[in-house]
């Protein structure tokens, strides 16, 4: 029997620096609306979703920075979003600035969430590859400082089972690391959940076109979702925030490592797919039986032999 996941690839257009959280919430509750509508089970809102993409401004004030966190999830402002989750029984990803105490210590993450349809957080994942720099770089023709503003997460890959599959998450620029999917690949994750805030210029080579910034974008998670057999749900921040653009064209990659779905807009969209999580039963019994035809004995040769890191 099929396990039919209907997902909503809830592509999120530009939030102006000025714009507040209640104003973005509504948006996200208009897009949960709209998701019931067409029966989903399940909304993926992108990568720090709650706010403007904060880490292109360079700021000292550790004030104004921390006024870009959450200190709680849900909080005065996202409630809603999970009252209304619980009301229409519809699950959610979402992700946000996270601040938080850890051994008695303030930390900053760039942090995903798992709801589920009872609108309970049943996961939580915190971004590994943080990309960019942490000072301001004269060079570069935009800034992306996430090295300043957050700390490498620190809650690994997992899986969560729930809502009938095995569910994974990361954040953007972990999508490029193949490694990311494999590991979620080898618990058997069935989807990997998704968003990113991917700049349309490359600030270190300003000739690289749209198209290209795209066809890397898509390429890491085609090629994730084929190598591990999973759906893949990548979903955008899109549209032009204070002058600066993001690629959109949110996706939905089948375990063959198809899209299958795609926004077509630089705003809000709602891309819609049925995602039956036994297509991703195939590639697991087969050219990807992890347990059959891999061969780590032998991986672990080559790295002896040769060093784990090339020389520079
Ligand atoms: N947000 C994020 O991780 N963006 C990166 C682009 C960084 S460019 C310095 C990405 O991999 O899409």
């Amino acid at each position: 029997m099929a396990r039919v996941v209907r997902v909503g690839a809830a592509q999120v257009g530009p939030i102006q620096k000025a714009e507040g959280r209640q104003a973005v919430v509504a948006r996200l509750m208009e897009l949960m609306r709209e998701g019931k509508k067409k029966g989903c089970d399940l909304l993926v809102y992108p990568e720090l979703t709650l706010t403007t993409f904060f880490p292109r401004w360079y700021m000292t004030d550790e004030t104004e920075v921390d006024s870009w966190f959450e200190k709680e999830m849900p909080n005065e402002a996202t409630r809603p979003l999970f009252e209304l989750s619980r009301q229409l029984g519809m699950g959610f990803h979402l992700g946000y600035a996270e601040l938080a105490k850890e051994g008695g210590k303030m930390h900053r993450y760039n942090t995903a969430i798992l709801v589920d349809k009872s609108g309970k957080t049943v996961g939580k994942y915190r971004k590994v590859h943080l990309p960019g720099h942490s000072e301001f770089d004269p060079e570069r023709t935009h800034q992306h400082l996430e090295k300043r503003y957050f700390e490498p997460g620190n809650l690994g890959f997992p899986v969560w089972r729930t809502m009938g599959g095995v569910f994974g998450m990361c954040i953007c620029n972990d999508r490029r690391w193949p490694e990311v999917f494999r590991v979620m690949g080898l618990q058997g994750v069935e989807m990997v959940v998704l968003g990113y805030n991917t700049p349309n210029v490359n600030s270190q080579k300003p000739d690289e076109k749209l198209e290209q910034r795209l066809f890397h974008s898509n390429l890491s998670m085609q090629a994730g979702a084929y190598q591990n057999s999973t759906w893949v749900v990548g979903v955008a921040k899109a549209g032009v925030e204070d002058g600066n653009p993001l690629i959109a064209g949110s996706v939905i990659i089948n375990p063959d490592g198809r899209i299958v779905a795609e926004a077509k807009t630089q705003d809000d969209e709602l891309v819609v797919h049925d995602c039956d999580l036994d297509d991703t039963k195939f590639g697991k019994k087969t050219m990807f039986n992890f347990a059959n035809h891999r061969r780590v004995e032998h991986y672990k040769l080559i790295v002896e032999r040769t060093g784990a890191i090339p020389p520079p």
